[in-house]
């Protein structure tokens, strides 16, 4: 054994990077622009394209690394919307906040809308269906060579709460992603373009949530950067109405800062949220918790 071994000091591990979204030294930052009439968490505000363009600066401006921008509700029980409509919501805003240098992600599950939105400037695809929905998404991936978030999902908003039946779901859930990591890998895109994502809500139950949350480390053990998205998701909503005093709905960007700090001390690559600032404070928070392990030296500042 070489000499010291034992003794090497603990180093902190190096960040996870994914070429194509921003480098940082924390966990990064979406920001999310839903471009849909019935979003649940923004009602709608955000419909017209200049709302929506406003809407994204003001995300990057607050600290935001990543715009996520969407044109379908996603809620348990929603409708499809048709191609060109979603097309018609989503282009604009990535246009503009593309030529303003922001780096804008599609959340999309249709290979056509992933392509128009690179074309208009996109930077990255996040599908919510892991390429499950439309066969040709894995091709466009690979041929794009773009940053590609993969969530876990068992099927179509209308009816997936029927499928969120589980054994162990954090067993399952990580089968289910490692099982479409392999498949992207096959089509030929880059493991390096990869980012999973357990798919906080979809087919899920509250504690399924949860559990996904306390056994992240087993998600992370795939190899492959992990983004969580439970930004004012009904388990949070769910979670402080069980309480006496806490009205649920205005807290829920408290429990999802909380739980952002959480996600980041125990190594999400990325977090998906609304609300940008109590967020970027969590993650700064948890940057200098897990980094301050290696520097055991106390800080000159007092209090
Ligand atoms: N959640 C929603 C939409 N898109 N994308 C990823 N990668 N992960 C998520 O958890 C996720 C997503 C639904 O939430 P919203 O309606 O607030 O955007």
């Amino acid at each position: 054994m070489t000499p010291g071994t034992l003794a090497a000091p603990a180093t902190p591990r190096l960040r996870q990077h994914v070429p194509g979204f921003p480098r940082r030294d924390r966990c990064l930052i979406m920001g999310i622009v839903n471009v849909t009439p019935d979003s649940f968490s923004d009602g709608g505000t955000y419909l017209a394209a200049a709302s929506a363009i406003h809407h994204g600066l003001a995300l990057a401006r607050a600290g935001a690394d990543i715009i996520d921008v969407g044109g379908e509700s996603t809620r348990p029980g929603a409708r499809r919307v048709a191609a060109a409509e979603e097309e018609r919501r989503v282009l604009p805003v990535i246009r503009e906040l593309s030529a303003a240098g922001l780096t804008v992600t599609v959340d999309t599950t249709r290979s056509r809308v992933a392509e128009a939105a690179l074309a208009a400037g996109g930077a990255g695809i996040n599908d919510i269906s892991g390429g499950l929905a439309d066969p040709a998404m894995a091709r466009l991936a690979a041929d794009a060579h773009v940053p590609y978030i993969a969530m876990h999902w068992r099927g179509l908003s209308r009816d997936m709460q029927q499928r969120a039946v589980y054994t162990d779901v954090v067993a399952e859930v990580t089968a289910e992603l490692r099982a479409r990591l392999e498949s992207l890998l096959q089509t030929g895109v880059d493991r390096q373009q990869v980012v999973l994502d357990p798919g906080l809500g979809f087919a899920k139950q509250p504690a399924h949530n949860w559990q996904l949350l306390n056994r992240l480390a087993e998600l992370r053990a795939l190899g492959q950067p992990v983004l969580i998205g439970a930004s004012r998701k009904a388990f949070l909503g769910t979670l402080l109405r069980s309480g006496d005093r806490t009205p649920a709905p205005p807290a829920r960007d408290m429990a999802t800062a909380a739980v952002s700090a959480l996600a980041a001390a125990a190594g999400a690559y990325c977090v998906r949220v609304h609300d940008v600032p109590p967020t970027l404070d969590a993650v700064r928070v948890a940057a200098e918790w897990t980094a301050s392990h290696s520097d055991p030296a106390p800080s000159k500042e007092v209090q």
